[in-house]
């Protein structure tokens, strides 16, 4: 919904009236009948503010209420803030130079001479990174762990004499580091016989989860991939999502379920290209958050690689065939290679540092979590071309972003022209949050000079912002120097340096009034790089 700041009395119509229905849809009062809302399908898979029902006869007042009210869950709001983790695919493809491994391979290729889990910690930590996710098994099938339901792992291969287990090196080796643990288990198994048949192979694969969730310590993300190459001939395998995700939610609540799962949606592609506007406020014309194979990109009712995914229009397109809004961020995986598996003919196709940048101010910088692929080599360490270049990235970000040139600033909140103040417990301004913000007005005392702006909104209270210009005082009169839409957990801008003494961000349309921009949702920084 466009609420231009300039029409304040409708503004302020529409926005009370969005306060009273967002709380009345956070009661469970603007629910639908027999059960359509709860989006729980057999699994308690989402929290109950996690999800809305919208329909055909709703105004477009109250889609703009639900669309304010729909919040994270916890562990949403946890994975949110890690912004910035990296992917490890490692396996048998790493020995044989092959993506998507047959099933066949024998288990002896495996034999990394010099694996070093803390190298793998300390090299992705170098970038800022702060979790790891690792291909525990692929689709080839050959398990990183000593599995007790298969003979093809680590234990049928000649490293550390069939006594190691990487998965067990990568937790311990995160856990020291301070870094979040994550497993890649692939539904789509081309070694497991029971694949295919499917109560088998789901109680398989439960058990491996199992094994996966008890053994290691707390996981924080289990990623399960879309990918199945079986064709029209192939295999045939249901897949128990409800039955998975319930043992999950059960031996590890606190892991976000990612991709084919509800916590996080795919991005939509594998270049690390994020929307312009990118929606953790998601319709979705569907009751239930299973996936669905013929959808490779996440859950059904879902078209990940949708180019709108969360516009007004679209939630008032979906509203009309019945469905729910769900809070779903994106995530953005990419490799820093070409490939996803370490092959030495891509040693010289690492990716630059600019086009790392550009991924991580686009990702990171546009209310998305950026996993950044780094595959080790055959040696089990990251290639010193990748660790320079994760280096260099780190290096870049942290003398960027390590002095808020904002931090300590006057900042006035102008709302009609007024002027509010008073903070609440959590540090926000609490006129503001009552009444609303048009403005912030932020006085640096003296001239400053910056090119990357930041802002913020406190997403335990939703996503609202839809667009916002960045201006600067010229000693004269404001002038605009960017503009965004979205803002979400985090909006990153760059544009041409400037050197002054007062900023200002006016929000130009919200879905509710947004009660961002307390001093720690607004920097700006400089890029020495740029
Ligand atoms: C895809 C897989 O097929 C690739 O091998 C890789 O694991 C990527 C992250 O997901 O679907």
């Amino acid at each position: 919904m466009r609420i231009p700041t300039t029409t304040i009395i409708f503004s302020v119509t529409v926005v009370a009236a969005a306060a009273v229905l967002a709380a009345f849809s956070l009661t469970g009062c603007s629910k639908l009948g027999s059960g359509e809302t709860d989006g729980l399908s057999g699994a308690d898979v989402r929290s109950a503010q996690g999800v809305v029902g919208i329909r055909p006869t709703d105004t477009v007042e109250q889609l703009v209420a639900r669309a304010a009210s729909v919040v994270p869950s916890e562990r949403q709001l946890a994975w949110q803030a890690l912004e910035f983790q990296a992917f490890i695919h490692f396996g048998m493809n790493t020995f044989t130079d092959r993506e998507w491994g047959e099933g066949t391979e024998d288990p002896k290729l495996f034999d990394p001479t010099d694996l070093d889990a803390n190298h793998w910690v300390e090299a992705v930590k170098a970038a800022g990174i702060r979790g790891l996710i690792v291909t525990a098994k692929h689709h080839d099938g050959f398990c990183l762990w000593p599995s007790r339901f298969t003979e093809h792992s680590v234990k049928a291969s000649p490293w550390r004499e069939g006594k190691g287990d990487v998965v067990g090196e990568v937790a311990e080796a995160c856990r020291k580091g301070g870094l979040k643990f994550g497993v890649y288990l692939s539904p789509w198994d081309r070694h497991e016989p029971s694949y295919g048949d499917s109560p088998r192979y789901n109680e398989h694969f439960k058990n491996q989860l199992r094994e996966l969730l008890t053994n290691y310590g707390e996981v924080s993300e289990v990623w399960f991939d879309g990918a199945c190459g079986e064709g029209p001939n192939g295999k045939r395998q249901v897949y128990d999502w409800a039955g998975y995700f319930a043992l999950i939610r059960e031996l590890q609540p606190g892991a976000v379920i990612s991709i084919m799962g509800p916590d996080a949606r795919w991005i939509g592609n594998e270049a690390g290209v994020t929307r312009e506007s990118e929606w953790s406020v998601i319709p979705v014309a569907g009751f239930d958050d299973l996936p669905d194979e013929k959808n490779p990109g996440g859950i059904a009712h879902l078209n990940a690689q949708a180019q709108d995914l969360g516009s007004f229009g679209r939630i008032a397109e979906v509203a009309r065939l019945r469905g729910r809004l769900i809070w779903y961020p994106g995530q953005v995986d990419v490799s820093i290679r070409p490939g996803w598996f370490y092959h030495a003919a891509e040693d010289g196709k690492v990716k630059t540092l600019d086009h790392l940048l550009e991924i991580y101010y686009t990702s990171v910088g546009g209310n998305a979590q950026l996993l950044l692929n780094i595959p080790p080599d055959k040696r089990g360490r990251i290639h010193e071309n990748d660790a320079r270049r994760l280096k260099e990235l780190g290096d870049r970000l942290r003398s960027t972003f390590a002095a808020n040139l904002a931090a300590g600033a006057k900042m006035t909140w102008f709302y009609d022209n007024t002027i509010v103040d008073g903070v609440d417990d959590r540090g926000r301004p609490t006129a503001h949050w009552k009444r609303g913000v048009d403005a912030l007005e932020v006085n640096l005392g003296e001239a400053k000079r910056f090119n990357v702006a930041m802002m913020k909104e406190d997403i335990r209270d939703g996503q609202k912002v839809e667009a916002f210009a960045l201006d600067i005082w010229d000693g004269t009169g404001w002038k605009e120097i960017a503009r965004g839409t979205t803002v979400g957990h985090k909006k990153i801008l760059r544009f041409s340096s400037a050197e002054v003494a007062k900023v200002r961000v006016r929000i130009l349309m919200v879905r509710a009034r947004a009660h961002i921009l307390g001093p720690e949702h607004f920097g700006l920084f400089f890029d020495p790089g740029r």
